[in-house]
């Protein structure tokens, strides 16, 4: 991967990280590996045409590792944007996950608001910008993505007036009385309004956006007047028109909804020997129940523990006949909350594995580790019933990819009313995290329906298959690309 001084793209691709891993060999040569994800996928296609280019941090605040840009084997160019321990610490840690993390997930724990925190976001959002500004071919097309970079849009428009710019956001928008709270509210809409198109998951978190635009007013110009009824790109039913904001510059500023899908060609194919290998590592019962999540604290993984050991007390669920398997990937471990979260959770796997488990025959298995995404589709290939129970999520691809690897009908989905994948995923065993009662409801239907009424378990599963098979990331990408070109002036052809 040689370095690539100078070069510029009409494609630009902007998130808080680049796709690659930084990787150490025991020599003590250094090499950045390719990370596979989604997003990279689904917009490789689009960046190999145009030479396109992916702005990001490479995940290292070791500032001894060179940071030139670089192509990848599929003449991706990567173009590092530094990171210094502060950076990481006040950006990322401080405003992105302790301050906006929490508000857009309406509040599960408190956000903390510190000024030097916003400052640091300032700071960093304005460096991505001046790198994008070097990188970006006239007129070139730039989508930025997520809640790390929200500024981004605004100063980039202020630097590149000839850019078209696409933001998407990853994460629930807020309602507009929680985001009010924010004492920079004013600065991240104004930031946002720079873009041609800011697209959200669902249409409820654009509608919060639009409805909060209006109210800062001035501060983040006007409403055209239209019907707040929003198209929703990728999906099966098409609602007109879209609704825009006039920023206060004069430009009409388009608002909708994409919503994100997985890769389903990345997932991997186990075989019928790799998932019974699986089920016999397991002790061969008669029900998996799994939960795959980043250890988050909107996940609901302790809530869903808890609803299992009231199941396993209450005997409707027999311990040796079931078990449940918690993946869970280690997440922002140096903020209180998350330390909290991983404590509670590893507490109650002790709990319940001492009241419920057998030698050599444990309830809960619990990795609190990152799995290779062909073990990971094993897993999901051999669970009976997936549990996804967060308090808030903007999509949660997890639920989507269990879907996805249950192409037979087998199989039950537990999902949290608030994930945004439970628009879409409607035949799921849908239930409400905040109330454990719910949990268990569904948790019970699942199994009752997997052991007394296959057929209708079977063709629940089947439609949810269907929805993901017909409705992956690249229809997502392209639909949000697709539209970003229509609305807007300049940009790639
Ligand atoms: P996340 O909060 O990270 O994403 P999610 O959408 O579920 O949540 O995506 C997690 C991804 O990580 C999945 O592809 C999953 O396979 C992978 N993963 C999780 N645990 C893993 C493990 N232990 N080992 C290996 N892989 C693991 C944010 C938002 C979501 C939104 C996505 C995409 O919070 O709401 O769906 O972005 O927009």
């Amino acid at each position: 991967m040689p370095p690539q001084d100078g070069a510029t793209a009409d494609f630009v691709v902007v998130a808080n990280r680049l796709p690659v891993d930084s990787v150490t060999h025991p020599d003590g040569s250094h090499e950045w590996v390719p990370s596979p994800g989604g997003l990279v996928a689904a917009l490789s296609p689009v960046l190999a045409q145009h030479h396109g280019c992916w702005v990001g941090w490479p995940g290292t605040t070791d500032d001894s590792l060179s940071l030139e840009p670089f192509r990848t084997d599929s003449g991706i160019l990567l173009h590092p944007v530094s990171l210094s321990a502060a950076d990481y610490a006040e950006f990322y840690e401080g405003f992105s996950n302790a301050t906006l993390w929490p508000l857009y997930h309406d509040l599960i724990v408190q956000p903390i608001y510190q000024r030097s925190w916003w400052s640091a976001y300032r700071q960093v959002n304005l460096r991505f910008a001046e790198e994008v500004a070097k990188v970006a071919s006239p007129h070139a097309t730039v989508w930025v993505q997520d809640y790390q970079l929200q500024l981004l849009p605004g100063i980039l428009r202020q630097l590149r007036p000839d850019l078209r710019i696409g933001f998407f956001l990853h994460i629930p928008f807020p309602a507009a009385d929680l985001f009010r709270q924010l004492p920079w509210r004013e600065e991240i809409v104004r930031g946002l309004l720079g873009a041609d198109v800011i697209g959200f998951h669902l249409p409820s978190y654009a509608n919060n956006f639009l409805t909060l635009s209006r109210q800062i007013s001035g501060a983040a110009g006007s409403h055209t007047g239209q019907p707040d009824e929003l198209t929703v790109y990728g999906k099966a039913q098409i609602r007109k028109p879209d609704a825009a904001i006039v920023a206060p510059d004069g430009r009409r500023v388009q608002v909708a909804a994409f919503p994100i899908s997985i890769d389903l060609s990345s997932l991997g194919h186990p075989t019928a020997e790799d998932i019974s290998a699986i089920r016999r590592k397991l002790g061969n019962p008669d029900t998996i129940m799994l939960g795959v999540d980043r250890l988050d604290y909107t996940k609901g993984i302790l809530q869903r523990l808890q609803a299992f050991e009231q199941l396993l007390e209450h005997e409707t669920l027999d311990p040796d006949q079931t078990v449940l398997v918690q993946i869970a990937t280690p997440s922002r471990e140096r903020i209180k909350q998350y330390q909290q979260e991983r404590a509670r959770v590893e507490e109650a796997v002790g709990r319940i594995n001492g009241r419920f488990g057998k030698l050599g025959q444990p309830v809960v298995h619990y990795l609190h580790r990152s799995l290779p995404k062909a073990e990971l589709a094993a897993c999901y290939a051999a669970a009976d019933i997936m549990l996804v129970t967060a308090f808030k999520d903007g999509m949660n691809l997890v639920a989507k990819e269990f879907a996805a690897m249950h192409p037979d009908g087998s199989g039950a989905l537990v999902l949290s009313e608030f994930a945004g994948a439970a628009e879409e995923l409607s035949h799921a065993h849908l239930c409400n995290p905040h109330d454990l009662e719910s949990v268990k409801r569904a948790i019970f239907n699942a199994v009752y329906s997997l052991s007394h009424q296959p057929e209708d378990a079977g063709r629940r599963m089947q439609a949810l298959y269907q929805q993901v098979h017909t409705h992956d990331v690249n229809l997502w990408a392209n639909s949000f690309l697709s539209f970003l070109t229509d609305h807007s002036q300049g940009g790639m052809s």
